[in-house]
């Protein structure tokens, strides 16, 4: 006997989805914490994208010191909690996204539009977020430049969807509903779903929970000098480079001395020590207490004016981090170092060795390695 499948009209309609959290409560909720998440995430990835391509009249403080490793922190692990957050709204709304005929109007066909870039959109910066976090690059794209530029139209896409859905989402949640669906426990679940997410990842940033951070692609202590290490020397193809006797340190520019600075010359000059935090874009940081010689000593010996902008340069001789600029509130700084050392002993060669600068409230991307020249600007 042949089966006769159900008639098409049945399955696409409400008939075929049985559970009764298919609910206006439940997408209400979820869609508050949602808009919440993205709008934080929204918030700090601009703090990031704008702290590493300041426009010319964008100068940030270089304190408070961990700044940058909070906003970042919050963004990725932020981002990772949310993960759950819309796997959820999906699946109480999805109902709605097969619903049948699929247009009904012009003013709908929109509006389906609109959801449809929401959706990917949440999911496109979800998804390479986790991938990039986890170092794999499956996608034919640059993760910064397709990250920052999406950002900006599903911001757009959800104030556009909150302002619609406004009035309802109030009138929803404003009401005491009238049959107990276990709503509850299904919303309970779902944020006890990002918190495990958080709890098991918010230690790759916050040491006093290392231990639970079995699901963070970085962890504390695992590395030379227990640092982590997001490019090796090795990899740098500065090895050689690196422990060349002839290593000289070039202080150039708009200077009025030029200065060229052997490793014996850096550790003859004042020594400064700094606790300061590497903290990467990618969510991790790690604070360590870092020693040298600081910056805006040595920029006083070239004899630098106090305005001026630095390019920091290094032996590294490819790559997209071997230079970042300094700006002024960040070499003035006492606590910016061109450190020698790390937790007490000289940097290993995959932490920068002969010296790597390191600043307060900076992005990891911009803590260069194998510092070889300073530029005046
Ligand atoms: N020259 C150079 N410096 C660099 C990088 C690099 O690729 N080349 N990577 C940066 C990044 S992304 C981070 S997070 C930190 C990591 O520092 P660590 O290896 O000391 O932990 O170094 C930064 N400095
Ligand atoms: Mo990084």
């Amino acid at each position: 006997m042949v089966r006769v499948p159900e008639p098409l009209s049945r399955v696409r309609g409400r008939a075929a989805f049985t559970s009764r959290l298919h609910d206006e409560r439940v997408a209400a909720w979820l869609g508050i914490a949602l808009g919440l998440s993205f709008a934080t995430a929204f918030v700090t990835g601009l703090i990031s994208h704008f702290m590493q391509h300041p426009p010319g009249w964008m100068v940030w403080p270089s304190r408070p010191v961990n700044l940058y490793r909070f906003t970042q922190g919050l963004h990725v692990i932020g981002g990772l909690a949310t993960i759950p957050l819309l796997l959820a709204k999906l699946w109480t709304v999805y109902p709605k996204l097969l619903q049948w005929p699929p247009v009904r109007s012009a003013g709908h066909a929109i509006e389906r539009i609109l959801v449809f870039v929401l959706v990917a959109g949440s999911l496109f910066q979800l998804v390479t977020g986790l991938f990039n976090i986890a170092y794999w690059y499956p996608f034919p794209f640059f993760f910064p430049t397709a990250h920052y530029w999406t950002a900006y139209i599903l911001i757009g896409a959800l104030v556009v969807h909150v302002t619609n859905e406004w009035a309802k989402v109030r009138r929803t949640v404003m009401t005491r509903p009238e049959d107990g669906l276990g709503r509850r426990g299904f919303l309970l679940t779902v944020a006890a779903a990002g918190g495990i997410v958080t709890l098991t990842t918010v230690g790759e940033a916050f040491s006093p929970l290392a231990k639970l951070a079995v699901l963070a692609p970085r962890r504390r202590g695992v590395g030379p000098q227990g640092l982590p290490v997001n490019k090796s020397a090795a990899a740098a193809g500065v090895t050689t480079a690196a422990r060349d006797p002839d290593y000289r340190l070039l202080v150039t520019g708009r200077v009025q001395r030029e200065l060229a600075l052997s490793l014996d010359d850096l550790n003859a000059l004042p020594s400064h020590t700094a606790r300061l935090p590497i903290a990467c874009v990618e969510g991790w940081s790690a604070g360590a207490t870092w020693t040298g010689v600081r910056l805006r000593d040595l920029l006083h010996m070239a004899g630098v004016s106090e305005d001026a902008r630095i390019r920091i340069e290094s032996l590294e001789r490819g790559g997209l981090y071997r230079t970042s600029w300094v700006d002024p509130p960040h070499w003035n700084d006492p606590l910016t170092l061109l450190a020698l050392q790390v937790n007490g002993a000289p940097l290993d060669l995959d932490h920068g060795h002969p010296c790597r600068l390191i600043a307060p409230n900076r992005p990891g991307v911009m803590q260069t390695k194998w510092v070889s020249k300073v530029t005046v600007v």
